[in-house]
């Protein structure tokens, strides 16, 4: 695959950070001449500098492309919006924010979805941690796949190069700005962005030393299948007319069964399921008498065959793990309607018609097994991400923090087990501290969320913002440059309760006073 290595074929020269402040030009005048110097000074292979500014006040700024027109940045800053040609095909649109108070550290910053919006928020939240910050549109504008119909380059952006082709010109927007190259580069991203974290990993070992990696959309074809098969379950592509059909009111119900039964499993009633793998829910309690039509918040026979399809693993014909099931648990958090509303998922959709099948019209009523099977044999772009080889990574250094929700319903944490597995077998590595982490998180939605305790730095306004044991963008850097590994993540709930959370294969378990966490 091709490697973009941009070059500074104009160097330009900068005179102290150390300036002195300048209050009527607004911030330090000498890194505002700085920044506006890089509007034209800067040149870099493939590379336009579409506009620079100098933001020394908080302020909301205006941004390009369709996903959202407006932004804010708190911290005083240099801005360069960037477009970066990635092959004659494809290119991405990205942003640097360049901290006035720099700590020497670069970051890349992922996606979400079906990519294509420059996540704002979180290059604000980074660059207010003082790092360099780069984050792009994963080269297309917007949440579909429609981009990437008989576009293999731009599908190749989304599935891996965009993150690289950012990191390698991002550091070098860093070393032009500063005068001095970055000294570590970090990885955020969740969901998408978690999957795009992993295949740098994969692919660009060299690219980051830390990367976190949240909630991944790891096994990608799989996971894009799962969910149509959810759908089915329930009756798409009609579904409101489906015997097995279950609405909205119903699935308040059986989420609190599912309480009923699993809650108390880990040794407290408190709404959280710590261990949703040793929740064998039986939706059978909900039948209604004599199998009966659905009253009272009962169920009929066909709704509980489908939530026992729900709740169950997605095996293929040779008995192999397609992909993992549901989390019990996961039914009563807000997205729910991503994978069990009962309409065809449109992502699945999308990634069947212009990626799978290269089509832009199908009926999806057939929709089935035959389809997961050659979405995973397609592979558009290698998006996959489901892959044990993490030697390079490790052996050149580089640190992986990955955190799965255990009641996510868009993605089940079992998914993030299965990966760290395949690691641990492709390595022959029992476990594996010495570089890769997982921590699985009790009672939180995707990303971010839920009633357990769900905040620890991942996202912009989610907790602490100096304590390494609360916040896993500061636990990353200790790991890195001192090289102190978190044992725990501390969580914060909604109502201020924290909660210590446990890097798998180890267990949180009820010592009768607190949770902690017992080897497995
Ligand atoms: C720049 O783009 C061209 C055309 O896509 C590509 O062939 C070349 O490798 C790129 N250059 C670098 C340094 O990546
Ligand atoms: C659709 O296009 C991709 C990429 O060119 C190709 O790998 C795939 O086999 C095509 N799908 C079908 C059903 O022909
Ligand atoms: C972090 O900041 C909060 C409030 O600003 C403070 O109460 C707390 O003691 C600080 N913690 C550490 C570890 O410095
Ligand atoms: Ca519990």
């Amino acid at each position: 695959m091709e490697i973009v290595v941009g070059v500074l074929s104009k160097l330009l020269t900068f005179t102290s950070l150390s300036s002195s402040w300048n209050a009527n030009n607004g911030g330090n005048a000498t890194l505002r001449a700085n920044c506006l110097a890089l509007k034209s000074g800067l040149t870099l292979e493939n590379t336009t500098i579409l506009d620079v500014s100098y933001l020394p006040v908080a302020s909301g700024i205006s941004t390009l492309g369709t996903c959202q027109s407006k932004a804010t940045h708190t911290a005083p800053l240099c801005r360069v919006q960037f477009y970066t040609d990635t092959s004659d095909t494809s290119r991405i649109h990205a942003e640097a924010w360049l901290p006035d108070e720099w700590y020497g550290r670069f970051m890349g910053l992922g996606n979400r979805g079906l990519g294509g919006c420059i996540a704002y928020d979180e290059l604000d939240y980074a660059s207010s941690l003082h790092f360099a910050t780069v984050a792009s549109n994963s080269g297309h504008d917007g949440d579909s796949a429609l981009p990437f119909y008989q576009k293999p380059e731009v599908l190749n952006d989304f599935s891996f190069r965009a993150i690289h082709v950012e990191a390698v010109v991002g550091k070098q927007i860093v070393e032009a700005y500063y005068g001095r190259p970055h000294t570590k580069s970090y990885y955020l991203g969740c969901s998408t962005g978690g999957r795009q974290g992993t295949q740098a990993a994969l692919k660009y070992p060299e690219d980051f030393d830390g990367i976190i990696a949240g909630a991944p959309a790891t096994n990608f074809n799989n996971l894009i299948h799962w969910v149509g098969m959810l759908s089915r379950y329930l009756g798409s592509p009609n579904a409101a007319s489906s015997p097995s059909f279950i609405p909205p009111e119903s699935w308040k119900t059986i989420a609190k069964e599912v309480l009923k039964q699993c809650d108390y499993l880990d040794g407290v009633s408190d709404g959280i399921i710590s261990e949703p793998d040793a929740c064998d829910f039986r939706p059978e309690a909900l039948l209604c008498p004599g199998h009966g039509t659905s009253a009272n918040g009962c169920l009929t026979l066909p709704q509980v065959q489908a939530l026992r399809k729900i709740y169950s693993p997605l095996y293929g014909p040779d008995g192999e793990l397609v992909y993992p099931r549901f989390d019990p648990g996961a039914e009563r958090m807000p997205l729910i309607s991503f994978s069990l509303s009962g309409d065809f998922p449109p992502y699945t959709e999308q990634w069947l018609k212009y990626v799978v099948l290269n089509v832009t019209e199908y009926d999806i009523s057939d929709y089935g097994f035959k389809h997961g099977v050659l979405s995973a044999s397609v592979n558009g772009g290698d998006i996959s991400t489901f892959d044990g080889g993490f030697s390079l990574f490790r052996d050149r250094g580089g640190k992986f923090l990955s955190y799965h929700g255990r009641a996510d319903p868009v993605i089940p944490s079992g998914s993030s087990k299965h990966l760290y597995d395949l690691i641990s077998r492709t390595l022959s590595m029992p476990n594996l501290d010495s570089f890769y982490r997982l921590f699985l998180v009790p009672g939180m939605d995707h990303c971010a969320g839920g009633p357990g305790a769900a905040s620890f730095g991942q996202l912009p306004g989610t907790g602490s913002l100096n304590s390494s044991s609360h916040n896993i963008i500061l636990a990353m850097v200790d790991w890195v440059e001192n090289g102190i590994a978190p044992d725990t993540l501390t969580g914060t709930a909604n109502d201020g309760t924290t909660r210590a959370h446990c890097r798998y294969p180890a267990r949180s378990v009820w010592n009768g006073n607190e949770f902690g966490c017992e080897s497995a």
